[in-house]
């Protein structure tokens, strides 16, 4: 894409320890890594476009007893604040969000593991990650960069498949925050060590009332079926689709234009494969076996 068109959109990318952060994002980090969370805050953390809102939506639920108005109170960032963004067009920054909330806390964070502040480790907070197989997170990241004036402009598909695919490599270009590999598998290799849970955006496809309860007994609650029937009627994608609260139609130009793709897209396991060329596929195959090589993650592309 043309460095025109990245300046109109002031979008810059920074490295910060190996990872590709936008400019403000990475202008904030020290600050970020210096947050103390309490013991009792509640971290989720995904690549992005891997079901964050998702998932941020069924726990601040979880945590409601079901209950739909309260959690209607304000829109998901402002419930849950993005622990390293700075945006102050239309919602104050993470870490004032935080200043200004008592614990217990949920947070949001696409931080990869290394970047995440040592406090939470320190104070042994859960922490639920979830991710989402590469070539659907790949094709949503896409749309993403196309409505979210805040991202690079993403330039054809076919050119966003070798950004995705690059990663963290600042030589070329590259998506932010950094490589999708290394984000999924830096928490896999944690997971038993630091008691995340972690969890698969196509098992949430597949059956979202176990994985509701299985985050429920994460987080030591108890729901009745009822409550629990609920939470996952709430948290179907056409609820959050409609839902003022849950669909970003609350930020709109300068940053999110919703005409060019809305933020609740399409919401299913598989769509890769209307966007990729068999050729793109071979090549994202390839790709994909040497970066994953040494770990076995159980992703599925379909189900
Ligand atoms: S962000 O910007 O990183 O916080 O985005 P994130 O919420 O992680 O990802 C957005 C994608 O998740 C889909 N989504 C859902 N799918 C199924 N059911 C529900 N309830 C749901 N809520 C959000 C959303 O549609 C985006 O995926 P795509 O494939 O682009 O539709």
């Amino acid at each position: 894409m043309s460095e025109n068109q990245e300046l109109k959109r002031h979008c810059l990318l920074v490295p910060v320890e190996g990872v590709l952060l936008k400019e403000h994002v990475a202008n904030n980090y020290k600050a970020v890594s210096a947050f103390c969370p309490d013991p009792s805050d509640l971290l989720i953390a995904t690549y992005p476009k891997a079901g964050t809102t998702w998932i941020l939506e069924i726990v601040d639920l979880l945590l409601h007893n079901g209950d739909s108005e309260t959690c209607k109170r304000a829109p998901i960032p402002v419930r849950i604040p993005f622990l390293e963004n700075t945006t102050r067009l239309a919602i104050p920054s993470g870490l004032d969000l935080l200043k200004a909330m008592d614990p217990p806390r949920v947070i949001k964070t696409h931080l990869p593991f290394h970047l995440i502040p040592k406090g939470f480790w320190e104070n042994k907070c859960k922490v639920i990650y979830v991710a989402r197989n590469a070539k659907d997170n790949m094709v949503s990241y896409f749309y993403f960069h196309k409505m979210n004036l805040t991202h690079p402009e993403p330039g054809p598909l076919g050119v966003f498949i070798q950004k995705f695919m690059n990663g963290q490599v600042n030589a070329v270009p590259a998506v932010p925050w950094g490589s999708w590999y290394d984000h999924v598998k830096g928490y896999w290799e944690e997971r038993e060590k630091r008691n995340i849970l972690y969890l698969f955006y196509e098992d949430m496809k597949e059956n979202p009332r176990r994985e509701v309860e299985r985050i429920m007994r994460y987080l030591d609650l108890s729901l009745s079926d009822d409550v629990i029937s609920r939470i996952v009627e709430l948290t179907s994608f056409k609820i959050m689709k409609e839902n003022p609260m849950t669909n970003y139609t609350f930020l709109s130009k300068p940053l999110f234009d919703h005409s060019l793709s809305p933020f609740m897209r399409k919401g299913e396991v598989g769509d890769w494969k209307n966007h990729f060329t068999p050729e793109q596929a071979a090549e994202f195959d390839e790709d994909y076996e040497k970066k994953m090589k040494h770990v076995n993650i159980p992703f599925r592309t379909q189900l």
